[in-house]
């Protein structure tokens, strides 16, 4: 009776305390490790997964879970992002409330420093976010890949009665020198937090994990502009939540761990490893865009439960010409997005974007091949990233002799190659 009644109260609370939320998603960041791809536009704007930019995760994550007051934080090369939410996330019913705004750099600080840290992104922005007058802010990085039910972090967040409360997850201890690294106690409150460190601290008991910050960060809104008032008389601060903001709070403020496994949303097939991908580098991007392809990826984007929305290019579906025994148009164990032509070239144990052209004679193998890509006849790509809108010369091949593909192109510690329309024009063919 009691029991059931409380939890259906608190249910009540948590969907009240959701509307009440502003996310704010930092979109900002350049994401230089991705090197070429991140030329021209942020990490965020990316392209992912056949017909997906990187962002379109945590903002499908808000929408699902129903968190519908969304601001996107733009700085660099925002572009590509802002036509792309513009024309693909204007869907949300602003008569109810709904909405993503972009928020693009002001230029508001002295000596033309744009945003200088994500927590500056933020307090550049302090008015507007006043303005709604949220309960709560949820500051999201917009540049991982994961499906998250944020009503779920709200839930724990209240049950903790939290000043704020930061998503984290347990990864390999080497990978964690990218990341916040956090100790918590045994109720999970957060009693250390290093940003960075070039020797990780490892999980008690686990030598080879720590236990990492995801940048997600959900606070009572009023405690937050408090802190971002202190930090901006701070002259010595960085305005950045992991190197300032976290650490300056622990002792002094009720800061407490959610863990990911309790707000992940698993595919149907298995619930073991949560699933959170910061594809900040070549070599991630190659293998997280190739899993999709794996008979059952790890991330389930089949799910009609939990759809990642995006900006969807009008196009027909992919088509495969088979017209001659030696010009046999064909993909296996491939995923190819609308508006492919294979036409009598043969593509295995690849992710094509949308709009590639491949032409006869021509092989590709274990390559990702982003929007326009056109390959030429007996080209041969294996485990290359071709950028968007690169020609491939007829007769090229990529692959198969490592250091002759170093002279012309970008070839990564895992192998992949990159291939730019740039580095192709540079060599003069
Ligand atoms: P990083 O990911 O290295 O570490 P950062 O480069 O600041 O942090 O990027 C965080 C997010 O903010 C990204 O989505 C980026 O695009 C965006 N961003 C960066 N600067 C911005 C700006 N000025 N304006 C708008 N957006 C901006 C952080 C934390 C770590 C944590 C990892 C998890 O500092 O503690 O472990 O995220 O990936
Ligand atoms: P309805 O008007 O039936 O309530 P919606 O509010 O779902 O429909 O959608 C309003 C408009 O937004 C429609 O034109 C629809 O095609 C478009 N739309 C809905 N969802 C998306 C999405 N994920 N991406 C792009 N456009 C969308």
């Amino acid at each position: 009776g009691h029991a059931v009644a409380d939890e259906l109260a608190f249910a009540a609370d948590v969907n009240r305390a959701m509307r009440g939320t502003l996310a704010l998603v930092l979109a900002g960041g350049r994401g230089s490790r991705l090197r070429d791809l991140t030329d021209k536009e942020s990490k965020p704007a990316v392209p992912f997964g056949g017909k997906y930019r990187i962002v379109d995760f945590p903002l499908s994550n808000c929408i699902n879970s129903g968190l519908r007051r969304i601001c996107v934080l733009t700085q660099y090369k925002a572009h590509t992002l802002i036509h792309h939410i513009q024309r693909g996330w204007g869907f949300l019913r602003s008569e109810v409330g709904e909405f993503v705004e972009l928020w693009p750099a002001q230029q508001q600080t002295a000596a033309g420093s744009w945003y200088q840290g994500t927590a500056d992104a933020v307090f550049q922005n302090i008015e507007r976010i006043q303005a709604h007058g949220a309960e709560h802010i949820l500051v999201l990085a917009g540049d991982h890949v994961y499906r998250q039910d944020y009503s779920k972090l709200m839930a724990s967040h209240l049950r903790s009665q939290a000043d704020v409360s930061v998503a984290c997850i347990e990864v390999p201890r080497l990978d964690a020198t990218a990341f916040g690294v956090v100790d918590v106690d045994d109720h999970d409150t957060i009693t250390g937090f290093l940003e960075k460190p070039a020797d990780p601290p490892c999980i008690p008991g686990q030598p080879d994990r720590a236990f990492a910050s995801m940048g997600i960060y959900l606070f009572r809104a009023d405690f937050l502009l408090k802190v971002l008032e202190e930090d901006a008389r701070d002259p010595a601060s960085a305005r950045d939540f992991g190197k300032n903001i976290l650490p300056s709070l622990l002792g002094k403020a009720r800061m407490v761990a959610h863990r990911f496994e309790e707000s992940c949303v698993y595919p149907p097939h298995s619930r073991d490893v949560p699933y959170w991908r910061d594809v900040g580098t070549l070599d991630a991007y190659w293998a997280s865009n190739l899993d999709l392809v794996a008979v059952t990826p790890d991330l389930d984007l089949y799910d009609p439960a939990w759809p990642i929305w995006t900006c969807q290019v009008q196009r027909p579906g992919a088509k495969f010409v088979f017209d001659e025994p030696d010009r046999r148009g064909m993909a296996v164990d491939s995923v190819l997005a609308a508006g492919c032509i294979v036409s009598g070239g043969a593509v295995s144990h690849s992710l094509l974007f949308h709009d590639v052209r491949v032409n006869s004679y021509s092989r590709v193998k274990d390559s990702v091949l982003l929007p326009e890509v056109d390959i030429g006849r007996h080209a041969r790509l294996t485990k290359c990233i071709v950028a968007a809108r690169t020609q491939i010369p007829s007769g090229l091949v990529v692959g198969e002799d490592p250091e002759e593909d170093a002279k012309r192109f970008l070839v990564t510690e895992g192998g992949v190659t990159l291939i730019t329309q740039d580095m192709l024009d540079r060599l003069d063919l």
